[in-house]
């Protein structure tokens, strides 16, 4: 079990109490041009956490977005609000206005702390938001120069933390959900330690000496463990890239001989041909793989040329990070491993009963980071006597050990990112050419999947390279350029049943 005192603040425990362990010294960030220690983290955050209190009246419970690309700026806001006690959702910084709006109206969010270069479409968000009290600029660049920190930059480097419950909300993970309409999980303060007294402990025994890279968002759960919470937890280096590309991530590894990576296949692949090339990564003791399944050759080509297993995991925005995963002495390829301490999972049927090992069923699990949905009705069918019902085919094997098979829904997994493909519909049916449409996952080597559009166009408009790239632009002024159609293929008519429902699984 997880023993935590009653009162307790995850923010406090990533700085001060890191600076109390005598971790001060140590280099806690490092990213655009600049590294910090736990001390100048301690004392950044504390300044923050004044302004947010002192200057903009965020309250206990107050719910603040953060719009960023990964810096430590994005970090220090994060841990600067949990420390004031607000429950924080973290976003991506290619969401749209349209798209911040729904997490904005959802989580009722009251304040938005903008990196400034991303001001534009938080500005246009709120101006359809009268909730949203007020949009407030930092420098992402850590220069200093925005609104928050100078604000900031006056204030006492300590500051009285709110003494939270450890039940109490820190965060709230969106999940895009298969439909396109978000779903916010709710995530305690001591959750976000027990991912890193757990997976991180258990799984990757992760030291002060660890420095940290990687490519997930922070507002995504898998990054914010990843890149944030499991290096600061352990006294460790998180390194942070706001192009997480694989050249980029690999000129960090080098550079700093990074030892612990989490990111998805589709970046291990580019970084194994790099290896070919000469790259040096050979500092890398853990090679985390999530987000998507990591393929049999990728694991193979990993093992031959750095004599170390990846770590293949599955996790989920709902439980907060990985809870089944391979281990450094216990793995297995193209296998995903199994549960790690603390929670349970099981193969299910649709009536939620086990099926026998070796059956494909959907997995289930439970533990202790999950799984509550903010305000939706979705939550009765998602868990079920706390148990997770996960959009996720697996199988179970004789020995205990979990092996993907599908996925359940509408989601498309490319290259780690989670797209609904009914969003993509929606985008596209907003063109005026566009009279039906059908968004589905297509098979690619690089990227597992891509999303896939097959269109049908209205009268008058005619199928064409052109057209191609007039939607592909469409998508991405619409919705996060991420989720377009790399891939569209014009269709006289859709397959559909007789009450006219489209058949996606005859396209896939
Ligand atoms: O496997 C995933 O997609 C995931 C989701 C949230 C947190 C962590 C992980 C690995």
């Amino acid at each position: 079990g997880f023993d935590y005192p009653e009162y307790l603040n995850a923010g406090v425990e990533l700085t001060d109490a890191m600076v109390a362990r005598g971790f001060g010294d140590n280099t806690a960030l490092i990213g655009n041009g600049r590294q910090r220690t736990y001390k100048e983290l301690a004392d950044w955050t504390n300044r923050l956490a004044h302004a947010l209190v002192a200057d903009l009246g965020v309250k206990p419970g107050n719910r603040v977005l953060i719009r960023s690309a990964n810096n430590p700026a994005m970090v220090a806001c994060w841990l600067a609000a949990t420390k004031a006690g607000a429950v924080v959702v973290n976003t991506m910084p290619m969401l749209r206005a349209s798209e911040l709006k729904k997490y904005v109206d959802k989580a009722e969010i009251q304040f938005a702390l903008c990196d400034t270069r991303l001001m534009e479409e938080m500005e246009s968000c709120a101006a359809q938001c009268p909730g949203l009290q007020r949009v407030v600029g930092f420098d992402g660049t850590s220069n200093h120069e925005a609104e928050l920190d100078r604000l900031a930059l006056e204030k006492p480097v300590k500051f009285d933390a709110v003494q939270t419950g450890r039940d109490d909300v820190a965060l709230l993970g969106f999940t895009s959900g298969s439909t396109g309409e978000p779903k916010a999980t709710m995530h305690f303060h001591r959750d976000l330690l027990i991912i890193a007294d757990g997976y991180a402990r258990e799984v990757l025994n992760v030291q002060p000496e660890d420095i940290f890279v990687g490519s997930p968002p922070l507002a995504f759960t898998f990054g914010l463990g990843g890149l944030a919470i499991f290096p600061l937890r352990f006294g460790a280096t998180a390194t942070l890239l706001e192009q997480a590309t694989p050249p980029n991530m690999i000129e960090i590894i080098e550079k700093y001989r990074a030892t612990v990576c989490f990111t998805a296949p589709t970046a291990y692949r580019v970084m194994l041909s790099a290896m070919e090339e000469g790259a040096d990564l050979s500092s890398l003791r853990a090679a985390v793989s999530a987000g998507e399944t990591l393929p049999k050759p990728v694991y193979d080509d990993w093992m031959r040329k750095t004599g170390k297993p990846m770590l293949d995991g599955i996790g989920a925005t709902e439980m907060l990070h990985i809870f089944i995963s391979n281990r450094f002495d216990d793995h297995r390829p193209a296998c995903t491993g199994k549960p790690v301490g603390g929670y349970e999972a099981k193969v299910v049927d649709d009536n939620g009963a086990t099926v026998p090992d070796g059956t494909v069923g959907r997995l289930a699990v439970r533990g202790p980071t999950g799984c509550r949905y903010l305000n939706d009705d979705r939550q009765a069918g998602y868990v079920v006597d706390g148990w997770n019902i996960t959009g996720d085919s697996f199988i179970r094997d004789a020995d205990g050990y979990f092996h993907f098979a599908a996925r359940n829904d509408d989601m498309i997994v490319s290259a780690g990112y989670n797209i609904a493909g009914p969003e993509v519909e929606a985008a596209l049916l907003s063109h005026p050419a566009v009279s039906e449409c059908a968004v589905i996952g297509a098979p690619d080597a690089d990227r597992g999947h891509i999303v896939q559009a097959h269109v049908v166009l209205n009268a008058g408009f005619e199928a064409s390279d052109a057209m191609t790239r007039d939607l592909q632009t469409h998508v991405k002024a619409t919705i996060a350029p991420y989720k377009y159609p790399r891939s569209i293929i014009f269709a006289e008519a859709l397959p559909k049943t007789q009450t006219g429902k489209i058949q996606r699984f005859r396209l896939r």
